[in-house]
């Protein structure tokens, strides 16, 4: 089996951008795909019709292959499943669940499926259920994460399955890239560096987090959920910690995050928002055109 995902998905550079919801729309995704990686448009939890706007939009400023991320919790996900078979999308990646239910009918319709996967358990699985390739995501991610590092969990996906093997987790430069090929991967995906890019449309309080985060300014909030985030350390993100650690409930806990993703990214709300990044953001200290931060982790 090849394992050259740059064949595979008709891209120049090795690199996946994450689908980060609200944050990954047609702009950045489109822009990803022109400067030779494959964008991806988050489905997160959006409504459906925005969705398709999102797709019509990239397919306009890009005649280069992109993807659509499905997150599995989302109440749109059926939805979704459809939609990309409608719009001709040509790749998925999934999170936050097991996307088995759709690889029959997305396959028929020639779409290659990358799912997200936090354990070699599920890795092997998804390989069964005939997975192009899956992305071994460690728990430095942004976002929802499960708790092996990405240096543990890929070499040990990479000895698990045969479909190639995409690190995700805490690669933000030309060294992390590196990183990720001496563990046996064959590919990257990053989201936090793209948060940084001249072309996310995302509030100027978000870029601004990410330029200032140091080493220790990502937590990790809502385990006792079973769904961990880690995004960045604001006082609102502290503030749900101490909640859940001084016996709050999952249920409430839940009523007040929601909304949280699009309230960070497009209000730029401090108070209220949940500003989802990777462990890594400490390393990113400029903003650049997402060109020249394909450039610079590969060349
Ligand atoms: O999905 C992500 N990152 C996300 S999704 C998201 S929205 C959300 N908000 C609150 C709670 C949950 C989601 C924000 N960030 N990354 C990919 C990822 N997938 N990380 C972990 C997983 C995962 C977890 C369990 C994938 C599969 C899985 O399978 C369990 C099963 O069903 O076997």
């Amino acid at each position: 089996m090849s394992k050259n995902i740059t064949e595979l998905l008709n891209i120049n550079y090795p690199i996946i951008q994450g689908g980060m919801a609200w944050v990954a729309e047609s702009t950045l995704a489109a822009s990803v795909s022109n400067a030779g990686g494959l964008g991806i448009i988050a489905g997160g939890a959006a409504p459906i019709d925005y969705l398709r706007e999102q797709i019509r939009n990239c397919q306009k400023f890009t005649d280069r292959p992109f993807g659509v991320n499905v997150m599995l919790m989302s109440p749109n996900a059926e939805d979704l499943a459809k939609l990309v078979i409608e719009e001709g999308v040509q790749v998925v990646t999934t999170g936050a669940g097991n996307p088995g239910k759709y690889a029959d009918e997305w396959k028929k319709a020639g779409i290659k499926i990358i799912p997200v996967v936090p354990s070699v358990a599920l890795a092997k699985r998804m390989e069964k259920y005939g997975a192009d390739a899956v992305i071994a995501e460690g728990t430095e991610s942004g976002g929802h994460i499960g708790e092996t590092s990405t240096m543990c969990l890929v070499p040990q996906v990479v000895d698990a399955v045969k479909i190639p093997v995409i690190a995700a987790g805490g690669i933000a430069d030309k060294r992390g890239v590196k990183a990720a090929f001496a563990l046996g991967a064959c590919g990257v995906q990053c989201g936090t560096v793209f948060l940084a890019s001249e072309e996310a449309k995302i509030h100027e309080n978000f870029k601004n987090l990410v330029l200032k985060a140091k080493d220790t300014d990502s937590i990790v909030t809502g385990r006792f959920t079973g769904h961990p985030c880690r995004g960045v350390k604001t006082s609102f993100a502290r503030e749900l910690l101490d909640f859940e650690r001084n016996g709050g409930s999952p249920e409430k806990f839940e009523e007040i995050t929601v909304g949280g993703l699009r309230k960070a990214v497009q209000d730029g709300n401090l108070d209220e928002g949940s500003f989802l990044c990777g462990a890594i953001a400490g390393l990113i200290t400029e903003i650049k055109p997402v060109e020249e931060i394909i450039k610079d982790l590969f060349e």
